[in-house]
């Protein structure tokens, strides 16, 4: 094996490093080339249980098909999926609406039967849109499917789609189901009005010597999958995993609203929730990881997800831990534990504003903003934890950190925090503790046209505002602005933007010289819109 220069080897391991992050996201594990091409051509091309094979056109391995079912039907046929993927094209602006239902339930829940119900992919594809900088394609289950859209059991990358009303009866994954070869990468979709409900012979507490025997779970209102997952400027809404049955309103599972994941999930510049958009279930409003051996969250808001623990996220240890960074966690809600996050293991949160999230238990010492149970430390940098309520029924104590059970939360600072309380156990002493107001605006766009995403600005005179180290701080904020701005790094999510000092003694800006002055921030707007420009094709609608 060749030798190489010291500083070879150190540029290289650097690179090495960078190209690992970056295909880390969304890449397949093997790379695969390009098959068979396969465009479903249509504003809305009937479904239909295929009877033919798709259709050779003059170019060769490209095919047009009937409907998306016949490409998948063509695409599960790859006689080389260790090989090559199957690259199905739908028309922008199209809608497909699965009709085949499987009335006769002669697709046993989870099977792999294409031809009726949900569609099964069971060879590597890509489908994506003509254009995916243009108008979505729809995958949607029309009135009755009463089946999830899509089975997968292999690597398929999603872009530019809207996946709607899937319908989970008695089911995991009301839009996908991933099973355990399944490596999914969802970009620029929108995953919205899903659901996975609950069903069996629950014991009901009105029904006297009722015993429940077969259940299913129910779990994952978009999403449920046992394969590594990443999402990737998408938005993920109004999807539910919480099945309410019974006399009594006797709630059954449902884990993960929008999405279950028991591997390796990874998520980026994504919304989760939103006002009136609330995704909701048991545990895990937003998220339910269990098993995984990561999960990693940069530069996504999740806002207004409900349920009883866990109103943004239930983490079950991670055996590598839960990174969150850049990120936005507010407005959610819980009954129990852990309105915004609830971890069970080790968890690492950089520069991620906790705000806002209510939670609604009368048991004292649980935390609305982060709480921990059983095991695991908390680390944590640049974070800002404000007025996450709760703890009291009603009472409103602020309470953002906690912890279940009769030992406290274990929390190790890095510096930079902030919190409007104590309990958050943020001693190093570049932290502030109970910050009369951290002086957040409300959630708001904030001229964000990186990834949409919605934030809390800081306001004049914000204690947040430098307050970051600079040590620990990303390149840019949740919204790609760069940091630092001013000498330090601020505390949250959002870096508060400083325009170039005008300099007192500039030469090039004499009014002596018979020129108007030069705005300074003139140069700055100006680089703001042209990035503005150049990302607008690519911003997520
Ligand atoms: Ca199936
Ligand atoms: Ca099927
Ligand atoms: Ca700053």
């Amino acid at each position: 094996m060749k030798s190489k220069p010291p500083k070879l080897v150190s540029v290289s391991a650097a690179v090495l490093l960078a190209l690992g992050s970056v295909y880390a996201v969304g890449a397949p594990v093997t790379p695969l080339t390009l098959g068979d091409t396969l465009l479903v051509s249509g504003a809305a091309p009937a479904d239909a249980t295929p009877t033919t094979s798709c259709t050779l056109t003059a170019t060769a391995n490209t095919y047009t098909c009937d409907n998306l079912r016949s490409a998948i039907a063509h695409a599960n046929a790859n006689a080389t999926p260790t090989v090559t993927y199957s690259r199905i094209v739908l028309d922008n602006g199209s809608t497909h609406t699965l009709s085949v239902a499987d009335s006769g339930g002669t697709e046993a829940i989870d099977a792999y039967d294409n031809s009726v119900g949900d569609l099964d992919v069971t060879a590597p594809v890509t489908i994506e849109t003509t254009d995916n900088a243009l108008s979505k394609a729809t995958i949607e289950g029309g009135t009755g499917f009463n089946d999830r859209l899509l089975q997968i059991n292999s690597t398929a990358n999603l872009s530019n789609l809207s996946l709607t009303k899937g319908q989970g009866v008695h089911m995991n994954g009301g839009a996908i189901y991933g099973d355990a070869s399944a490596i999914v990468a969802i970009s620029r979709s929108v995953l919205t009005d899903n659901f996975a409900s609950w069903d069996g012979d629950y014991v009901d507490p009105a029904i006297p010597g009722d015993t429940g025997t077969t259940e299913f779970q129910g779990s994952g209102g978009a999403i449920y999958t046992k394969g590594p997952l990443t999402i990737s400027f998408s938005t993920l809404s109004k999807n539910t995993a919480r099945t309410v049955v019974g006399a009594l309103d006797y709630q059954k599972n449902g884990n993960g609203g929008a999405i279950y994941a028991s591997q390796a999930l990874t998520i980026s510049d994504s919304t989760i929730g939103g006002a009136g958009l609330a995704n909701d279930a048991i545990n895990g409003g937003a998220i339910f990881l269990t098993g995984g051996q990561t999960m990693t969250v940069e530069r996504t808001t999740i806002s207004h997800n409900t349920s009883v623990s866990g109103g943004a996220m239930n983490i079950v240890s991670p055996s590598s831990g839960a990174t969150i960074t850049n990120s936005t966690i507010s407005a959610n809600f819980a009954s129990d534990a852990g309105a915004g996050i609830n971890v069970n293991g080790n968890i690492t949160i950089g520069n991620t504003t906790i705000a806002g999230n209510l939670l609604e238990s009368a048991a004292a010492g649980k935390g609305s903003g982060l709480n921990q149970f059983n095991a695991g430390v908390a680390t944590m940098h640049n974070t800002l934890f404000s007025g996450n309520l709760g703890d009291t029924l009603g009472a409103n104590t602020s309470a953002n950190c906690g912890k279940t059970g009769t030992s406290s939360n274990s929390v190790a600072s890095s510096g930079g925090n902030l919190s409007t309380d104590a309990t958050c156990k943020l001693l190093d002493g570049t932290d502030q503790q109970n910050v009369a107001d951290a002086k957040i605006g409300p959630l708001a766009l904030n001229d964000n046209s990186y990834n949409g995403n919605l934030t809390h600005a800081l306001l004049t005179g914000s204690p947040a505002i430098n307050k970051g180290t600079t040590s620990a701080c990303p390149a840019t904020d949740e919204r790609n602005v760069a940091r630092p701005q001013g000498a330090v790094c601020d505390v949250g999510a959002y870096e508060l933007i400083v325009p170039p000092a005008a300099s007192s003694s500039s030469s090039g800006c004499s009014v002596a010289s018979g020129k108007a002055p030069i705005d300074p921030m003139l140069p700055a707007l100006a680089a703001l819109g042209l990035i503005g420009l150049a990302l607008r094709r690519a911003r997520r609608s």
